[in-house]
């Protein structure tokens, strides 16, 4: 049998799963592949002996319609092992994912958690992981997977936590969250801040569009960012990938099949051929956004430093790096392949994003990170735009509109909230920083921004590796310092 290697129909910005999760998925596709698993730090976990373990907590589905008073069981962990009865409560806010136990053991939150005595709770996105909450993943039943839900969900269960605990009035409550769940944390504070007193968003895209060109472009800026190396670079992907159009619009199909190593192989249909792209640049997307991350992964270095090998056709190095990340295996980019995936609608507690991510996308979010920039701004070529991306939502569900992220704009106000003690951190490096809310300074008494150079997406809540840039460590001391402020005040 033939080894078969599929693709995920976005890249998107999760990173808070499990390691079981992680390891299930490994060697299926490049942007999984380079999620980073959390690492338990042996210091934090010596205070007493604690093992986390899932809870199941009673939940409405419907909090806008006090005539529905359907329930679903939704999963939570809760680390009570720093807790002293008097200091705050930390949230992690969670996304699109299985919520790993090592969220509430593994993040640098959780060494501050220690310091200030901090309750732990997490509470796994409706829709996710284990929290189905509906039988099935119908379009129908997918109506009440929205942020407005999802906030609701973490807000009934702040309560209820505020009273099993016991907290006192006095413990201020604060969340945490990275990519979707950055924004999630924030949007927790400007919409509740009756529950919530400070929140800090990671790598949080506030400011959703329905053509997301722009990830393209961040990937280019952070490969020019190689000394010496990234001009080459770009300049090589760009001719490669100039060499491939060619060759599609040529339909010179066998040489690119037999290249890439492709099945089935492409005979030309256009769907195929914008999948086809897509992944070309996704072995990128993927790299870029998890780079410097974790001791032993691919790097941006790394890759570009094969890209420039001298004495090649830079065409000849792009396919080894394709080679290299399909690992041995064939790579399915048929449209229909993706499309059916997506249109399974069996609850899977295992799946990263997948249906439910891509119901989000089409309807509130878009984020579809197309090849429509300028050829001088991403070198990634022009066939995977809009019309693409957008004919997917109609394939798997039927809509026939775009995205609202206008309704999502107003609903939260982009990059234009109003509110009080959010602390937006950002990666310069990180392809979704284009939609996260940069442009305030850290002297914003409201609402400070911390822009952080080198560091790729949600590096700032991750236990600095061996390998991390050296810009983290005061990132990371300047969030501790915006915490402390706001719990004394
Ligand atoms: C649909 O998804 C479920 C759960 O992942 C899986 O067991 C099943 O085989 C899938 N069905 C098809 C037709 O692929
Ligand atoms: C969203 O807002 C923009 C700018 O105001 C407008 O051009 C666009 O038509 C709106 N889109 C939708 C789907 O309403
Ligand atoms: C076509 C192209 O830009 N090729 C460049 C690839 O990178 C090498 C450096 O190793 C350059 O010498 C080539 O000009």
């Amino acid at each position: 049998m033939m080894k078969l290697k599929t693709l995920s129909i976005v890249l998107f910005g999760i990173l808070l799963v499990s390691l079981a999760v992680e390891a299930q998925k490994r060697g299926f596709n490049p942007h999984i592949d380079l999620r980073k698993g959390l690492r338990p730090d042996p210091e934090l976990l010596k205070v007493h002996d604690y093992t986390p373990q899932y809870q199941w907590f009673t939940q409405r589905l419907d909090h806008f319609n006090v005539a529905n008073t359907q329930t679903f069981q939704q999963r939570y962990i809760i680390n009570d092992q720093y807790w002293n009865g008097n200091g705050p409560v930390f949230m992690m806010i969670n996304g699109e994912g299985p919520m790993g136990l090592d969220t509430v053991t593994s993040l640098q939150f959780v060494i501050w958690a220690k310091q200030y005595n901090a309750l732990i709770i997490s509470l796994e996105h409706r829709y996710y992981g284990a929290s189905f909450a509906t039988t099935d993943l119908g379009t129908d039943n997918l109506i009440y997977l929205n942020p407005e839900q999802a906030l609701a969900d973490n807000a009934v269960f702040r309560d209820w936590v505020n009273q099993a605990y016991n907290v006192k009035p006095t413990s201020k409550y604060v969340t945490f969250g990275g990519s979707y769940s950055g924004a999630l944390s924030s949007w927790m504070r400007i919409k509740y801040p009756n529950l919530i007193d400070l929140a800090i968003a990671s790598s949080g895209p506030v400011n959703p569009v329905v053509d997301f060109s722009q990830y393209l472009e961040v990937v280019q800026r952070a490969i020019l960012t190689l000394p010496n190396l990234g001009n080459q670079c770009i300049e090589n992907i760009s001719y490669a990938t100039q060499k491939i159009q060619d060759m599609l619009l040529q339909e010179d199909y066998s040489t690119l099949n037999q290249q890439f190593n492709l099945c089935p192989p492409l005979d030309g249909n256009p769907d195929d051929i914008a999948t086809f792209m897509q992944a070309l640049a996704g072995n990128w997307m993927g790299v870029a956004q998890y780079n410097n991350q974790e001791v032993g992964q691919q790097s941006l270095l790394n890759i570009c430093e094969m890209m420039v090998e001298p004495g090649n056709d830079p065409l000849t190095n792009y396919i080894t790096i394709w080679n290299l990340f399909a690992n041995g295996q064939c790579t399915d980019v048929s449209y229909n392949t993706m499309i059916q995936s997506m249109m399974n609608t069996t609850n899977d507690a295992t799946v990263i994003g997948g249906r439910m991510w891509f119901y989000q996308t089409c309807t509130n979010f878009g984020y579809y990170q197309t090849s429509d920039g300028p050829s001088d701004l991403q070198p990634f070529g022009d066939m995977f735009g809009l019309p693409y991306q957008v004919k997917q939502c109609a394939d798997v569900f039927g809509f026939d509109f775009e995205p609202n992220v206008n309704w999502t704009i107003t609903e939260f106000g982009g990059l234009n909230p109003s509110g009080s003690n959010v602390l937006y951190v950002n990666g310069m490096n990180d392809p979704w920083s284009a939609l996260g809310l940069t442009e305030h300074s850290i002297s914003d008494p409201l609402l400070p921004s911390l822009f952080i150079v080198g560091t790729s997406h949600c590096q700032d809540m991750m236990i600095p590796t061996a390998v991390t840039p050296s810009t983290v460590i005061p990132a990371q001391a300047t969030i501790n310092s915006f915490i402390s402020k706001w719990l004394n005040q």
